[in-house]
């Protein structure tokens, strides 16, 4: 997160840390990108999150990375779902979205406290304009290499019409996603943070209607943050997680 501010304790339970186990190694996991609890079982990431064959496990319930808080819950995923029609070119990423079966049993994996919650999905469109929170252990104005401490940020909804103007973005932009941020740059998501959430508040509940996804690099000047519609996505996710329980 470019020109963001630590996270308070409890305050984004919904964000979770999707790891991948270290090639030759039974135990090390890196992390890799964010992701988002919806259910007791089920997190939402991005699409280009996922390398196939990789053993992940998400981590959720901490701010800190490298020394899990007390509070941490660590989880191993069953199964990894990338959306059908995610496609990645030189322009853009289409599609970005996936979705992580959780291990556990009997539709039990999470378990609710202070700082493990599920985060709701949207039902409404909303309006540009509107004030949206992002986060990430991603890199920041300091560190290609990302905090060990997660970070937030306030960005603001962008029109379909504005991110695809020539300046911008052009017509790389379709519906499966949408930009968020400042067009005078500076406040961003970047590389680490993808797959995370992009909430908005309605009525005193977090909503997530973004996961982080790509932008041409960070902070920049009309380049802002690309995060995938997840409004796009609502009878995908329906379906995939209904085919499970
Ligand atoms: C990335 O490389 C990436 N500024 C993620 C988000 C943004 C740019 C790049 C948005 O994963």
């Amino acid at each position: 997160i470019f020109g963001g501010l630590k996270v308070s304790p409890g305050a984004i339970p919904w964000q979770v840390s999707v790891q991948q186990k270290t090639k030759n190694s039974n135990m090390k996991y890196s992390p890799v990108c964010g992701g988002v609890l919806i259910a007791s079982c089920w997190v939402l990431t991005a699409g280009h999150c996922i390398e196939q064959n990789k053993d992940m496990r998400v981590v959720m319930g901490t701010l800190a990375l490298d020394r899990p808080d007390p509070s941490a819950q660590i989880v191993e995923v069953d199964t990894a779902i990338v959306h059908e029609n995610y496609r990645e070119t030189s322009s853009a990423v289409y599609n970005d979205i996936a979705l992580l079966r959780l291990r556990g049993a009997n539709g039990f994996c999470a378990n609710e406290t202070q700082f493990v919650k599920t985060a709701c999905l949207p039902s409404g469109q909303l309006t540009d304009g509107t004030e949206c929170t992002i986060s990430g252990w991603g890199a920041t104005e300091t560190s290609d290499y990302g905090t060990n401490h997660l970070l937030q940020a306030n960005v603001l909804l962008i029109s379909q019409a504005k991110c695809s103007e020539p300046a911008v973005y052009g017509s790389a932009i379709d519906g499966s996603m949408f930009c968020a941020g400042y067009l005078q740059g500076g406040v961003d998501s970047c590389q680490g943070d993808s797959g995370g959430p992009l909430t908005c508040k309605q009525n005193d509940t977090s909503v997530v209607y973004g996961l982080v996804s790509w932008g041409d690099q960070c902070g920049k000047k009309n380049k802002p943050g690309v995060y995938a519609r997840v409004t796009n996505f609502l009878d995908w996710i329906k379906s995939k997680t209904q085919a499970f329980s």
